[in-house]
């Protein structure tokens, strides 16, 4: 039967992650490191030979430059790109802003980490008080959507899978379908979502696993879209593990 291949990559380090600050939807820079991460992920798909036919990612920048990066580094910026807030990060909700260890000193260790990694407990709602509310709510990157009545106050995994994974079964699949090579360059929890529904993970599974930034990884499907082994990481086994350690640690005093 046939079989498919599908890369992702989270994007590079952004400025807000640089700070340790929960971001969401917040629209942060990529930070110096992270410009430098998305080139040297746009080297490894270089490396590699890797031609894509399409591209997706979400409407914030962060995931856009990164993509742009690859692009260019490998050569390919002529395929078509299509973005959406359907690959955005998971809304952070009232936690957006805040910095991640001080989270942990404020609330405790185990309510930050139900917030971070739990399948469907979302954090508190962003309130109309919040920093950041107008700012999210009227920028015109969501004039395609999310609808106003529709526009998330606060997401929990769960509830990024069920706004992501219609996008990737209705718009992706029939792109591999068609035999055409797909990136989607995302965010650590929506692409934590598109790996737990591909490889039909319990919430348990999934609350274990983070994603690197800024390393390309790929899946073989069969043709039922169940992945073939594991996610491969693209680039030097060294840095590879070390960037998921160091995801691991985020809500860890230093
Ligand atoms: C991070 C993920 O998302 O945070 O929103 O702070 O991938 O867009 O940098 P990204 C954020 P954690 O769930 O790992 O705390």
């Amino acid at each position: 039967s046939a079989e498919y291949c599908i890369t992702m990559c989270r994007h590079g380090e952004s400025e807000w992650n640089q700070k340790n600050l929960f971001c969401g939807w917040y629209n942060a820079n990529l930070s110096k490191k992270g410009h430098e991460e998305a080139k040297r992920a746009g080297k490894a798909i270089k490396d590699e030979g890797i031609k894509f036919d399409i591209a997706y990612t979400s409407v914030l920048k962060r995931a856009q430059d990164t993509l742009n990066h690859i692009l260019e580094v490998s050569g390919q910026t002529k395929i078509p790109i299509v973005s959406t807030w359907r690959l955005n990060e998971r809304h952070y909700g009232g936690l957006t802003g805040q910095n991640k260890v001080e989270a942990v000193e404020t609330f405790g260790e185990e309510q930050v980490a139900i917030w971070r990694r739990s399948y469907d407990v979302p954090p508190p709602e962003m309130e109309p008080e919040h920093p950041f509310y107008d700012d999210i709510l009227n920028d015109p990157i969501y004039k395609d959507g999310p609808p106003r009545e529709k526009f998330p106050k606060t997401e929990s995994l769960k509830l990024c899978i069920e706004r992501s994974m219609p996008f990737f079964y209705s718009t992706v699949i029939p792109q591999l379908k068609k035999g055409k090579n797909v990136i989607i360059a995302a965010h650590g929890n929506s692409l934590r979502g598109i790996v737990k529904s591909l490889e039909r993970m319990t919430p348990e599974q999934i609350m274990g696993l983070n994603l690197p930034t800024g390393i390309p990884f790929q899946y073989r499907l069969d043709g039922l879209f169940r992945p073939i082994g594991t996610m491969r990481f693209l680039g030097d086994e060294e840095t590879v593990t070390k960037a998921i350690e160091e995801v691991a640690n985020q809500t860890k005093k230093k």
